[in-house]
């Protein structure tokens, strides 16, 4: 049987990162996942959850099973943040929520739902898109295509190639959309694009599916989650996933929530039931330790402001470095990538080719993707100059 097992490739970017911790060289840049690290070249404990850790731990609950669908408190806690705590939708009770290992987690049950539900539909995702996206919706057993995004040469979205890859799609069609922050190339839509694409989605009966793995990283937390708002007030039904891996910096708890946005309740309820079902028979319920600390976080207004505060320090941080990043390519004669500056979230589009990417990690220990996204949230002042020069050197500047 097992001699069927075929070797398969490591992870494009979670590969990289063994590659990278066997590197010897002591000047080695780790610029592909997508992890903040704060100035020390270290992951952060942010200060609100340290806080939350010691009073969950102070508490010395018992390790009880949770229900299917998560914590309680820490669903109410999440649906507040995302819709928020005045929503009609929640009052209506229109909306089904489970708590989820991650933003990953989130994808795979709602993928898992979708395909019970609609084995035959196609589903979209952005060309270029997270790479899990492709692989974790064909695992699921659907057909995986793409919607035109990114545009190389003006360096943004495509927007009409984007409308028009959306009106040609079948009815029925799932279309994978990223919240904030597109994971790989730091360009949204605007207000206005997501519009024209709300009014596409609905013209041709498209199933929308949020990916907010980012939240608070582009303008803030009201700000990068607006869109959610647009969609509650299209009267679309649409599937969210959330993550608070990166906006609660615990990557390692696996916590993120999923929720299904319906026209009643009387279907939430019948759709709830259904998520149940694929979280019972994949791993029966979630851990506690992330709901609890998300939880305390999120309803202790002093914690709150905290983590408001330090993940708006983060957000600023980037866009710091951006620049750094960007004044110090200048310094040493590369003018033209000044749209780094201009990208949100954690990545940059370097537009680097995958010869120049790989120069820079077998020359220069700096390692990015092949496509060329860096992460410039792992950039920090002992290491940014040092970047500059290996991506001088690779564009022969
Ligand atoms: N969606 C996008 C666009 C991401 O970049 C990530 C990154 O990790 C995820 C989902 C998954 O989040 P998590 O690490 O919480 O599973
Ligand atoms: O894109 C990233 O780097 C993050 C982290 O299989 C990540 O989203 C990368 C690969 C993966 C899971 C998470």
């Amino acid at each position: 049987l097992f001699d069927r097992a075929e070797l398969a490739p490591a992870d494009p970017i979670l590969g990289l990162t063994e590659a990278f911790n066997a590197d010897t060289r002591p000047e080695k840049v780790n610029l592909g996942v997508g992890v903040y690290l704060g100035e020390d070249g270290k992951l952060p404990l942010m200060a609100a959850v340290r806080s939350a850790e010691e009073r969950v731990t102070q508490q010395h609950k018992p390790k009880a099973y949770l229900g299917i669908d998560g914590m309680p408190a820490y669903r109410d806690a999440v649906r507040a943040l995302i819709f928020g705590a005045d929503s009609a939708a929640l009052a209506d009770g229109r909306i089904a929520t489970v708590q989820t290992l991650g933003g990953t987690g989130a994808l795979k049950v709602g993928a898992d739902l979708l395909h019970q539900l609609s084995p035959e539909a196609t589903v979209l995702i952005s060309d270029p898109s997270w790479e899990n996206h492709r692989a974790l919706f064909t695992r699921a057993g659907f057909t995986v295509d793409a919607y035109r995004y990114y545009d190389a040469e003006a360096k943004g979205i495509d927007v009409d190639g984007m409308l028009e890859d959306l009106r040609a799609a079948a009815e029925g069609t799932v279309v994978v959309l990223h919240a904030c922050c597109h994971n790989p190339t730091g360009y949204d839509l605007t207000g206005e694009q997501w519009d024209a694409v709300i009014d596409v989605l609905r013209e041709r009966g498209l199933v929308p599916f949020l990916d907010m793995a980012y939240q608070g990283f582009g303008f803030g937390i009201a700000e990068d989650g607006a869109v959610v708002t647009k969609f509650i007030d299209s009267g679309l039904n649409f599937l969210l996933s959330t993550s608070y891996s990166k906006s609660f910096s615990l990557y390692g708890e696996r916590i993120g929530s999923l929720s299904v946005v319906l026209g009643s309740a009387e279907e939430a309820k019948k759709v709830l039931s259904q998520l149940k079902i694929v979280v019972r028979t994949n791993y029966s319920n979630p851990p506690t330790e992330g709901a609890a600390l998300v939880t305390t976080v999120l309803t202790d207004p002093e914690l709150r402001q905290s983590w408001e505060d330090e993940l708006g320090s983060m957000r600023e941080r980037i866009k710091t470095l951006r620049q750094g990043l960007v004044d110090a390519l200048a310094a040493r004669g590369i003018s033209d990538m000044g749209f780094i500056a201009e990208q949100l979230g954690m990545f940059s589009y370097s537009g680097l080719t995958k010869d120049q990417m790989i120069a820079l990690r077998t020359e220069h220990g700096v390692y990015g993707l092949d496509s060329g996204r860096m992460c410039v949230a792992a950039l920090n002042t002992g290491n940014l100059d040092y970047v500059a020069d290996a991506i001088a050197s690779v564009r022969g500047a």
